[in-house]
């Protein structure tokens, strides 16, 4: 008899847990929608946009609810939400925000802690390299002068991290930093893979940047494998 009212007021205590922990839980995470793996809708994808949203969630420790988007097939409700159709977009509030650049300013006001607020003289480092390794790796004339442009901004990343890093602002990471990581990671794998080409070893502090990026907790949770990265630029580079 006593056993039997002792676990059935346990499992209502239990179910009382779950129920608060549940719906506090679902308060409090952010809703972000990101990209999916193309060929596979339950895995997270490869756009360096979205990864650069969560890696600034997983640095803040902000929890978060993920929806993946099959950027192919989009959701009504997510075209509902966002009509622009682009990822990530966050909800703050009853409002879905569109843009990296505006999502991660608006979490450093919400979550200021830890700061991740780059020193305005720095914010532009490393910015030209993602549209220089874009044309490069599409490039199929190996005199245009394609891979001279990326390797004139990889020296530039170079001489700025030798005089001011490990990181872009220094000892410690910030948001410039989040902005590259997944870049200089698509760069890595694309042009290994379509161009059989690599980061030249004498840009000794690039490549430590790179390490410390790609080893950095945040960055391995919300990467993705190096075949979705293939997947995504294949008909980009072969069209
Ligand atoms: N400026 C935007 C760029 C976002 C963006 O280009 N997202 C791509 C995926 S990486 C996208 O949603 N493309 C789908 C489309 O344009 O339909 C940002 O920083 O968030
Ligand atoms: C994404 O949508 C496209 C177009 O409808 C579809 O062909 C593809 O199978 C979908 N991808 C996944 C992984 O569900
Ligand atoms: C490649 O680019 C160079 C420089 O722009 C140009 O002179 C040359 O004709 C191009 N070659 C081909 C095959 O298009």
């Amino acid at each position: 008899m006593f056993s039997q009212n002792y676990s059935s007021c346990c499992s209502l205590l239990l179910i009382l847990f779950f129920f608060f922990f549940f719906s506090s839980f679902g308060a409090l995470a952010l809703e972000v929608a990101v990209k999916a793996a193309v060929g596979a809708p339950n895995v997270l994808g490869d756009c360096p946009f979205s990864q650069r949203v969560l890696m600034t969630l997983e640095e803040k420790n902000v929890p978060y609810q993920m929806h993946l988007i099959n950027l192919s097939h989009k959701p009504k409700w997510f075209l509902q939400v966002n009509p622009q159709g682009k990822v990530p977009v966050v909800k703050f509030g009853n409002k879905w925000v569109p843009d990296s650049d505006v999502i991660v300013g608006i979490l450093e006001k919400k979550y200021p802690k830890p700061s991740l607020t780059t020193p305005p003289q720095f914010t532009s480092v490393g910015s030209n390299i993602f549209s220089n390794f874009v044309t490069f790796l599409k490039s199929k004339n190996s005199s245009d002068g394609s891979e001279q442009a990326l390797l004139t901004e990889l020296k530039a990343l170079e001489k700025h991290l030798k005089a001011h890093g490990p990181y872009v602002a220094g000892k410690k990471v910030t948001a410039v930093d989040l902005s590259l990581a997944p870049k200089l990671f698509h760069l890595d794998v694309a042009l290994e893979y379509f161009k059989k080409w690599t980061v030249p070893a004498e840009l000794t502090n690039v490549l430590k940047y790179k390490k410390l990026l790609f080893s950095r907790k945040s960055f391995k949770k919300t990467k993705t494998a190096r075949k979705y990265i293939i997947a995504s630029w294949e008909p980009k580079v072969n069209p």
